[in-house]
This record gives structure tokens, C-alpha cells and sequence, in this order.
């Protein structure tokens, strides 16, 4: 196997100014996630970096708009989102924050630097000015009309209609975002980074480069083709890091000028935790690493020119390998919106469905060429027929067939049968053919050849028969078995970028450890015979209809997508006031017809009765439920669960896949309000 040197992966830093959605993951860090767990199954020494951009008007806008600080803002998204790609299993090395003074120093160093070599320019210009708010409106806080396309919302730094970058000057009837002020024009000082004497070396350098997305490429030619011209690199803010040269108070870097340098400061972060506070240099200035940039495609124009050549000026970094950018994976029909608050956020999801479940649905919807789509139905889709359908059943029935037949022990064999060989052969070329996808970042390619092993070692299965052999020759039916296991661990690491939860489950499953885990062992037989294999588990429980009807009623209703207040997880008491919850007894209790999770239960609520449908009859009863005490939401928008009204909600506590219902400690009438 060819070894590189080393890998330093990036993925963008994601604003700290609202939660992250399905299609953020899908364009930008599921796809360097995926990349970064083949590479390590390779040996490969790779590190990811990624953390929070907490600067620019994209934070202050939240600031002011919700009317606290730009710090409260950042803590509370910084860590939302942190969570959410943990609960997501993207695996970071490290995920840091702009505003940590390890990244103000790395930022200022840099500036200073450039500074120093007289490469920055400084011009005054116009700039607009609200004299009602007493501020400069740069970027975010200007709106206006779009020259190119004449959308009349665009703002100050880019058209999200068009996706054209802008400067605020550009924009026709500019006003600010924040009171509505027609701004005058009013002379600034800035300082500007000289973009166009880059321009040749730029062009060289993209020109030495094989294996670039054509999207990207294209784009840069076009930027190229235009000519590359100064570009502004402070801005009269007070958030952000200041500029540290005397005379500039009241001025900041401009948030894109520093804000990919959050990748070096990350790292260096990184390597200060792990006490080796010097290594950082051994990624960013080491010739063999090759530094790959994962972004959406609003992004490529900073990674893959600005970027680059602030790094030229400053000297002494590498420059990136690959900048393979994504586009954009909508939902149901619209764009996924931070600012607007629409799409599927992934704190909500991730309560809901287990995490490689999304993550397969996202990556087989891949924006890889072009823009996709987030449709519910899909989770349920891919969820039943593929993993549950596919894989799932081909751990689960070679499991119990071992359970069964072979006292749930590794079968000892002498030989391996030829049509066993042959299947652990074209594991092995499938994992050589996917070298050469997950190298050129061809991911919904690789997850589809991945799928194709576990078919093909299905169909060795029902082609072995060994439900029949087993009657007539146990030895042989163990050679299949036996190969069947060795498959089902091949398939742990094939399927370990993707689906890692699932990977690590089936290893449980053989019980094996993960000392095996690597690429090259796909099509080995490395398992030993007479060692008992762990408790099995079902790895995808079927997803019902109905659990998908909540999420798109909520969505089409906003409840999951659109959050009603200043997101912290914080309400007033005038909040929870707005939900009814009331004593009911539960005097009748019957099971959904086709349903394998919901029961139908009939409440008394003193003065009146209410029908409610609830997915609890996997932990209930309904014998068990009659006559109890539950607490219910009583002022719930009604729904139909199944085809079935349903007039509020069950409050109950779920963990680990246990689930309890709220019940009252002693008697009280039913009726009575909880709060
Ligand atoms: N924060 C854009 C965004 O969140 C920006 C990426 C920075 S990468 C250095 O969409
Ligand atoms: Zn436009």
C-alpha cells in the first residue's frame, strides 16, 4: 500500500450563531469524517480539525437581534454544536473556537507579518455609515438589492439568491439590516490584501493541480478570469480580533481574513493538550502533508484563493492539496437556512433516530455534484430496505444461526469451501476498488460498493444454504458458518467510515476487539474458532410510518425546525405556562392495529375524555397501563398517528432504550393541573 506522510483535514468552521442542520453535515463534515476514519483504518496519520467562527457580523447580528452579548451568543451555539457532531460521531481531533486567545495571537501574528512586509495596502474609501445606529454597516449589517440578479434581500457581503460575493457599496437602496437606516456614504481607513499580485502564482499553482472537483476548479477560473482585485481586510467592528497596529481602535480583522487561520490555531491548540507544543509545524510546514480543506460550496472562492494566498504571503505554510467542495443538500423542497431557521437540525434529529441511520441517509443523498434533498420518508426508506433489510439481516441471521446450530461458537473448520473463497476474494478487490473512490472523495460511490459486499455475502448465504447442509454434513455447514462470521467482521470495517456505531456494535457482536480493525484485513479470516460470540442485538429496529408522520408534521407545522425562543434550552415561566399538563387515568388501552409500537389509550380528564396515541407498547402492556395516573400535555395540537386521532401527549422518560411513563406519587383527582 502507497503511504503518505501525513493527512491534515479540515472542516469549515461553522458559524456560532445558530444550530447546525442535516445539510451542513451532508456538505461539509460528514464527507471529511467519512475520509478521515478510511485513512485511519490505513494507518494513516491524519489529523481533523474543525471548530466554531465566532466572529464577524454574522455573530453580531445575533447579538443584537436577540439583545444580548456576542459572548453569550457564541457559548451557547460553540457548544450546541459541539455536541451535536459528537452525538453525530464526527470524530474531530479537536474542535476549538476563534475566540480562544490562542487563535486572537495565531491571527494577529499573521497580520502583523504581512503588515510588517509591506504587503498590506492602505486606502481610505467609502464605506456606508448608518448615523442612526452611529456604525459602519459592513457585511451582514447592510441589505439591499442585488446588482447581478436583483434580489432584493441580499446582503452586504453576498446574494444568497445568486451566491455573487458583494461588497456593501455594491448593493442598490442599501439599508441597515438592523433599524431599516438608509445609510449616507462616509470615508473609512482599511486595510486591503493585494489579492491580484497573487494572481499568477495562484494560477500556476491551480494549474499544477490533478484531481480537483470540476465545480471547484471552474469556479476559480471564473474568479481568475475576472481578475483578482485588493480586498478589505479590516472592518469598524468592536467583535473580532482587533488589529494590532497602533491608530486602528475600533477596527478588527475581517472575519474571512482570519478565520480559516483557526485551522492553524487549532492545531496548535491541539498538539499543546497532547504536550507536544511544537508539532503543529510538523502538518503546516511539512512539504508531505497534504492539507485537505472539506467545505460547502458557498466557501471555495476563501479556501481556494484567499486562503492560499495569504498563506503564500506569509511563507512558510503549505498550501492545500484538495479543496473538495460540496454543494447543497436542501430539505423537502426548500434551502436548509441557519439564519432562517429552517431544515432539520441535528440536536433534534439526533434525539429522535440513531446516529449511523442519518448518517447513511445523509451520505447516499450526498450533495457530491449537485444540490440534493433532505425528504423524511428517505430516513425510513434506507433505514428498512438497506441497513435493517440488507445488513442488518445478514449479521442477525448468520448470529443466530451460529446460536443455534453451533452452540453460539466460532466453527472450528480445516477447510475453507471454494465458493467461501471466492466471496472472501471479492471482499478484498471490492476493498482495493475503494481505495480509489475514497482518495478522490467519491463518497455515495464507495457506500454503494460498500452495500454491494453485504449483498453479495447475503446471496453467498442463501446460495450456501446452510439451513439444508446442516441436516446432512454439520462440518461442512460449519465451513460456511465459519465464513459467513469472518464476513460479517469484513464488513465491520467496510462499513466503519460510514456507519461506525454499527461497526463497533458488530464487533461486540463476535465479540472481538478492534485490534482487527483495518483495511487491510477485509476478505481475511481472522476470528478464532470455539471463542463464543457476544449477546446478539437487532442493529436497525424498523422505523414505523408513524414516526416519520410526527417529524413531517412537525416540520410542515415548524415545531422541530423553527424554535420559538432564544434557543439556550432556557423559557420563562410565561413558556412553560403555555403547556397544559393535567392528571389523567387511563381507562381503556388497545394496541394500533399494524402497529408494532403504538398502543390507543382513553383518558379521563375529570370533565372530560381524551384519546391519545402513544409508541409505548414495546415497554407496555395495555393491561398494565388501565387505571393509572399519567400526566399529559393536554393543549397539544391533535394529530393522526396510523390513520388514528391523537389529542395530546404522554409524558414519559426514555433512556438507553428503556422507556417510563410519568405517573402521580399517590391520589389525586383527574384533572388537576401539574406545573
Ligand atoms: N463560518 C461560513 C459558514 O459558517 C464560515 C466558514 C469559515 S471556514 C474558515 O457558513
Ligand atoms: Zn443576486
Amino acid at each position: 500500500m502507497k503511504k503518505h506522510s501525513k493527512y491534515l483535514v479540515t472542516a469549515a468552521l461553522p458559524y456560532a450563531n445558530s444550530f447546525i442542520h442535516t445539510g451542513h453535515i451532508a456538505g461539509a463534515y460528514l464527507p471529511p469524517d467519512i475520509f478521515v476514519r478510511y485513512k485511519r483504518l490505513n494507518d494513516e496519520d491524519v489529523i481533523f480539525i474543525s471548530g466554531s467562527d465566532e466572529h464577524g457580523t454574522a455573530i453580531e447580528m445575533a447579538s443584537i437581534a436577540e439583545n444580548v452579548t456576542p459572548r453569550e451568543i457564541i457559548d451557547r451555539y460553540h457548544f450546541a454544536n459541539k455536541k451535536s457532531f459528537e452525538d453525530l460521531g464526527i470524530n474531530f481531533d479537536i474542535y476549538s473556537r476563534t475566540s480562544n486567545k490562542i487563535h486572537h495571537d495565531t491571527a494577529q501574528e499573521f497580520f502583523l507579518n504581512i503588515y510588517n512586509k509591506n504587503i498590506l495596502v492602505q486606502k481610505t474609501d467609502k464605506q456606508l455609515f448608518s448615523e442612526k445606529e452611529n456604525r459602519f454597516l459592513a457585511d451582514r449589517f447592510v441589505t439591499g438589492t442585488c446588482p447581478v440578479c436583483g434580489y432584493e434581500e441580499a446582503r452586504g457581503d453576498e446574494c444568497s439568491n445568486c451566491g455573487s460575493n458583494l461588497s456593501p457599496l455594491e448593493l442598490i437602496n442599501p439599508r441597515s439590516k438592523i433599524t431599516g437606516d438608509i445609510p449616507v456614504i462616509k470615508e473609512s481607513t482599511h486595510y486591503y490584501f493585494p489579492l491580484g499580485d497573487y494572481q499568477e502564482k495562484l494560477e500556476k499553482w491551480l494549474d499544477s493541480k490533478k484531481g480537483w472537483k470540476q465545480n471547484v476548479m471552474n469556479y476559480c477560473k471564473g474568479w481568475l478570469k475576472a481578475g483578482l482585485r485588493d480586498r478589505a481586510v479590516s472592518r469598524d467592528l468592536d467583535w473580532g480580533v482587533k488589529i494590532p497596529v497602533k491608530g486602528n481602535e475600533g477596527k478588527v480583522i475581517y472575519v474571512w481574513f482570519e478565520a480559516p487561520m483557526g485551522y492553524i490555531s487549532a492545531t496548535k491548540e491541539l498538539f499543546i493538550e497532547r504536550n507536544e507544543p511544537e508539532k503543529w509545524k510538523d502538518y503546516w510546514m511539512n512539504e508531505d502533508t497534504k492539507l485537505i480543506h472539506f467545505i460547502g460550496k458557498d466557501n471555495i472562492v476563501f479556501h481556494s484563493l484567499i486562503f492560499p494566498a495569504t498563506l503564500m504571503a506569509h511563507g512558510g505554510y503549505i498550501l492545500p492539496d484538495n479543496v473538495p467542495a460540496n454543494e447543497f443538500m436542501n430539505f423537502e423542497g426548500e434551502k436548509q437556512s441557519k439564519s432562517k431557521g429552517t431544515g432539520v437540525f441535528v440536536k433534534d434529529i439526533t434525539a429522535k433516530f440513531d446516529p449511523d441511520v442519518i448518517r447513511y441517509t445523509l451520505a447516499s443523498n450526498m450533495p457530491e455534484n449537485k444540490d440534493s434533498e433532505f425528504v423524511w420518508k428517505d430516513l425510513q426508506v434506507k433505514n428498512n430496505s438497506e441497513l435493517a433489510g440488507i445488513l442488518g439481516n445478514f449479521i442477525n441471521r448468520t448470529v443466530v444461526f451460529t446460536k443455534n446450530k453451533f452452540d453460539n461458537r466460532i466453527p472450528e473448520i480445516k477447510t475453507i469451501p471454494e465458493t467461501g473463497n471466492d466471496i472472501l476474494a471479492f471482499f478484498k478487490s471490492q476493498s482495493e476498488k475503494l481505495n480509489e473512490l475514497y482518495d478522490t472523495f467519491k463518497f455515495k460511490d464507495a457506500l454503494l460498493l460498500t452495500m454491494d459486499c453485504v449483498r453479495a455475502a447475503n446471496k453467498y448465504f442463501n446460495d450456501s444454504e446452510p439451513w439444508k447442509v446442516i441436516n446432512t454434513d454439520k462440518e461442512k455447514c460449519g465451513e460456511i458458518i465459519r465464513v459467513c462470521l469472518e464476513l460479517c467482521h469484513s464488513i465491520a470495517i467496510l462499513i466503519n467510515p460510514f456507519l461506525p456505531f454499527s461497526s463497533e456494535r458488530i464487533l461486540k457482536i463476535l465479540n472481538v476487539s478492534d485490534k482487527d480493525l483495518k483495511w487491510n484485513k477485509i476478505g481475511k479470516t481472522i476470528l478464532t474458532a470455539g471463542n463464543e460470540l457476544g449477546k446478539n442485538r437487532i442493529l436497525f429496529p424498523q422505523i414505523e410510518d408513524s414516526e416519520i408522520e410526527i417529524q413531517v408534521q412537525a416540520s410542515s407545522g415548524g415545531e422541530t425546525v423553527k424554535t420559538v425562543s432564544p434557543q439556550t434550552g432556557i423559557i420563562t415561566i410565561e413558556d412553560f405556562k403555555k403547556v397544559s399538563l393535567k392528571v389523567a387515568k387511563v381507562i381503556e388501552c388497545v394496541p394500533v392495529p399494524k402497529s408494532k409500537k403504538l398502543l390507543k389509550l382513553k383518558l379521563n380528564l375529570g370533565t372530560s375524555e381524551k384519546q391519545i396515541v402513544s409508541g409505548i407498547s414495546e415497554f407496555y402492556k395495555p393491561e398494565d397501563l388501565i387505571g393509572k395516573l399519567v400526566v399529559v400535555v393536554d393543549n397539544l395540537v391533535p394529530s393522526k398517528l396510523m390513520g388514528v386521532d391523537s389529542e395530546g401527549m404522554l409524558l414519559a422518560a426514555k433512556q438507553n432504550g428503556e422507556l417510563k411513563i410519568v405517573t402521580i406519587d399517590g391520589d389525586i383527582q383527574t384533572g388537576a393541573d401539574v406545573n
